[in-house]
């Protein structure tokens, strides 16, 4: 299959240029940070607005009936919702950067790193809200748990299996794994998380270190490290 010519991709980049892309985000958010890293990497301008979806002023639940960010306002009447399908629809209108491999058993080798990387975000993030509840489901933490030490492991074996990578190149996989890790890791850093030992992933994991360390450096990862916001997760779980 042949992709567009250069006049339509041309014609692509002139229409992102022009376009007026704004992100709703919330500061800390690992999924909205994945989606301006993907923007940043394929050269898309778009503004930031910050938004808590939690608090009385949202305006989370005008743009998504899921009520989640990150929502992508991609024009009048076209708003985009859910990291992963944001990231997928990115993919596929601005192709002239790709994030996904061209070759079948890379790309879907980056598509399982991706997936196990935004599950486990998923799974993090429930443990992390469990745990702030008044009385946390011992049963249920426990469930949690084992799956982010399963999730870790496994990413970190196929990390592991290709010390070469990520080089220069990075894709939707790593962009996902990456700010899944670092997010869980400023979750514990500035008390967003209580201090779990399952999710200290940079001690217990070697080849997982090695590849979020290549990625940090690069810009796009630099200008989105997250922030604080004013939440109160356990009132918002309570
Ligand atoms: N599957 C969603 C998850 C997004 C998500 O959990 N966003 C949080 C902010 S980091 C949110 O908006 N939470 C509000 C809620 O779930 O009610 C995605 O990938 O976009």
């Amino acid at each position: 299959m042949t992709g567009p010519g250069p006049r339509v991709n041309a014609e692509r980049r002139e229409r992102a240029r022009t376009m007026a892309f704004t992100l709703i985000n919330a500061r800390p958010s690992p999924f909205g940070r994945k989606v301006a890293i993907v923007m940043l990497e394929k050269g898309i301008p778009f503004d930031v607005r910050y938004d808590v979806p939690w608090g009385d002023q949202t305006c989370t639940p005008d743009y998504s009936p899921l009520q989640q960010l990150p929502i992508l306002i991609a024009g009048p009447d076209e708003v985009i919702y859910d990291s992963a399908f944001i990231c997928d629809w990115l993919e596929l209108r601005f192709p002239e950067i790709p994030l996904l491999p061209a070759e079948r058993e890379a790309r879907l080798l980056a598509m399982r790193r991706r997936m196990l990387g935004e599950r486990l975000m998923e799974v993090a993030q429930a443990l992390i809200f469990e745990l702030h509840r008044p009385e946390p489901s011992t049963p249920w933490v426990d469930r949690q748990t084992r799956k982010v030490i399963g999730a870790l492991a496994e990413l970190d074996r196929l990390y592991g299996q290709d010390t070469t990578h990520p080089g220069t190149e990075l894709d939707l996989g790593d962009i996902a794994v990456a700010t899944t890790l670092l997010g869980v890791e400023f979750a514990l850093a500035t008390g967003l998380s209580p201090d779990v030992a399952a999710l200290r992933w940079r001690e217990r994991h070697a080849a997982l270190d090695r590849a979020v360390s290549a990625l940090e450096p690069r810009p796009s990862f630099e200008q989105t490290r997250p922030q604080m916001m004013d939440v109160n997760l356990q009132a918002t779980v309570a």
